[in-house]
């Protein structure tokens, strides 16, 4: 029933282009993912970043992997790329003399680490060193142009990667705008943010790419397409009264994008 999402048309109809591959950190072919779930490594803790913590693989996805921290619940999952420099082999920590951390919120005794530790290692399955890739270097310059279209994470909803465009460039940040979403999910981050990927990632990388939102202010090209009515004039050019009725999943309230500096992650 609803229609594929296809790049290709999409730029076509915005009358825009894809954003160059040089100006993302990402790899030209997506890294393989070799991780199956129930995989153990060793991560950096999102919400403490001088933490090394035990994570263990809960999902795959593409190029990523669904991480949950030893210790810690089920509500604070995050994804990390194959090629993150925020995972490594079990045993890189100690290797570089560091100490393997409790996660922040580690729901027991702090005093129970230790053996928290050695029994969560204890015949554990540990990713091997093969699987984890370089990080590819940082893009130098900034090259991302206003109105370049994306794909990108998004942050309040870290599983997804929809299609985006450049609403703003200021020195190495870009201000990443969801197209059909007025707003409320954009957010500023530097070029060589792990969370930006060209048009064609999640082909790839076989992710499933979110189709853009229902709303109207979706980018300044869509006032191009009025004459010229198509599967994006459909999606894109509805009446903000018309585009009311979202479905549920859809309902956030419109808002605006922060300014730079202090970006939603
Ligand atoms: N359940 C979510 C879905 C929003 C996703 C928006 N992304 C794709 C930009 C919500 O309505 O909050």
């Amino acid at each position: 029933k609803s229609e594929q999402f296809n790049w290709d048309d999409y730029l076509k109809e915005t009358e825009s282009v894809a954003a160059p591959l040089h100006c993302f950190r990402q790899s030209r072919i997506p890294p393989t993912n070799d991780f199956k779930v129930g995989m153990k490594l060793e991560a950096r803790d999102p919400r403490n970043v001088t933490s090394v913590c035990i994570a263990t693989v809960i999902g795959i996805t593409g190029a990523r992997l669904r991480l949950r921290l030893d210790g810690s619940d089920n509500k604070n999952d995050f994804w990390r790329l194959v090629d993150s420099s925020d995972i490594q082999p079990i045993g890189t920590c100690e290797k570089k003399g560091g100490m393997l951390q409790p996660p922040l919120g580690f729901q027991m005794n702090a005093s129970s680490w230790p053996t928290f530790l050695l029994r969560t290692l204890n015949g554990a399955e540990m990713a091997p060193a093969a699987f984890f890739r370089k990080e590819p270097p940082k893009p130098v310059p900034n090259c991302f142009k206003v109105g370049m279209k994306l794909e990108a994470i998004d942050r309040k909803n870290p599983y997804l990667i929809c299609p985006a465009t450049i609403g703003d460039v200021k020195g190495d940040e870009v201000f990443v705008t969801f197209d059909g979403w007025r707003g409320a999910f954009d957010y500023w981050c530097r070029c060589d943010s792990r969370d930006i990927f060209p048009v064609g990632w999640c082909s790839l990388t076989g992710d499933a790419l979110q189709p853009p939102g229902n709303d109207v202010s979706i980018t300044k090209s869509s006032a191009k397409i009025q004459s010229s009515p198509s599967k994006v004039t459909r999606r894109s050019m509805q009446s903000p009264q018309k585009s009311a009725p979202v479905p549920a999943q859809r309902g956030r309230k419109p808002g605006r994008g922060k300014p730079p500096g202090q970006s939603a992650v």
